[in-house]
């Protein structure tokens, strides 16, 4: 199943300009030092952004989102949305580049060994531009199989899901034993037992026409690509909405399909070894990503 050559793996250029506090710097230069808050406790916050065909997917969303999750965790963010954009952007020119996945990283910077963050005078940004592998093209064709992991999504009164940080603990976990039982992606249901999300993805069923998803308050992140869904389901004529879902809802889905920057849409045809609908990608799911590689080469930002 090739289960490393699964998204995340990115292919390191030998040249790599990353952005890094003022500075454009060759990759081996990129450093930052081991008393970043962002290391020591996660503590910082981030974004995976793609670039298709020369345009940023949405590019001012995912800034919008970084500065919600920078308020959420009091993070004061080192520049204005004009100049992130214009940094992402320009982080794409050093790089040559016309297709990437972008990784742009906030962290509270250099403090003690103690946790405060008020000790920390400085944050730090970097902005990473690099090729990315994607699923493999088979599970675009075919669909993925996927299982449903025993870690539970973390409880939004803890730490919001919405909030994209640096601390991802319960993703890998999340991750860790999807890979143990064999699949790329896993469904995390949150401590009452709905349905969150995946480890890095949202999750989508279709169901008597209707496309429905969690709300982010079950526990999701409030996904740029899931934003996107809305947008394509009212192009396509068909309703997507909010829900509860439990897995009895994928069971009983006519398709199911997953978002994500790094995914974009995949259909999902089993879960925990269930057949979902007829066990292959369903015609919705191949409109509605169709309508995706169609939008993601038209709308964004020109770099
Ligand atoms: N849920 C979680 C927990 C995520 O981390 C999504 C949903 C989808 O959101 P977007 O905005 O991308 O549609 C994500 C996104 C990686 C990687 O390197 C992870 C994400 C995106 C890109 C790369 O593992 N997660």
């Amino acid at each position: 199943m090739g289960l490393d050559k699964g998204f995340g793996s990115t292919q390191f250029s030998s040249e790599m300009k990353i952005y890094l506090d003022g500075k454009f710097v060759d990759d081996s230069e990129a450093k930052v030092s081991v008393f970043d808050h962002g290391l020591l406790y996660g503590d910082g916050v981030f974004e995976g952004i793609r670039l298709y065909g020369g345009n940023i997917f949405r590019l001012d969303e995912h800034l919008e989102r970084l500065e919600y999750s920078a308020k959420a965790i009091l993070l004061k963010l080192p520049h204005t949305r004009q100049e992130m954009s214009e940094l992402t952007c320009e982080t794409c020119r050093q790089n040559g580049l016309t297709d990437a996945y972008i990784r742009l990283v906030v962290t509270r910077g250099v403090g003690d060994l103690g946790l405060a963050p008020w000790l920390c005078p400085k944050p730090s940004m970097f902005i990473i531009a690099s090729k990315i592998s994607l699923y493999p093209k088979e599970h675009y064709d075919n669909g993925l199989s996927i299982v449903t992991v025993p870690t539970r999504r973390i409880n939004p009164a803890a730490l919001p899901p919405t909030v994209k940080s640096l601390n991802y603990l319960n993703n890998i976990l999340g991750k860790i034993e999807a890979r143990q039982f064999g699949a790329l992606e896993a469904i995390m249901l949150n401590d009452q037992g709905y349905i969150a999300e995946c480890t890095a993805d949202n999750v989508f069923i279709v169901h008597k026409g209707e496309i429905v998803t969690p709300a982010a308050s079950q526990g999701a992140l409030k996904g740029i690509t899931r934003s996107s869904i809305f947008d394509i389901g009212r192009e396509l004529g068909v309703v997507v909405r909010e829900a509860d879902m439990t897995r009895y809802d994928v069971w009983c889905a006519d398709e199911c399909f997953l978002t994500g920057s790094g995914a974009e849409v995949i259909p999902v045809v089993k879960l925990d070894g269930r057949e979902i609908g007829t066990g292959q990608p369903g015609p919705i799911t191949q409109q509605v990503l169709a309508s995706f590689r169609r939008r993601v080469l038209v709308e964004g930002t020109r770099i």
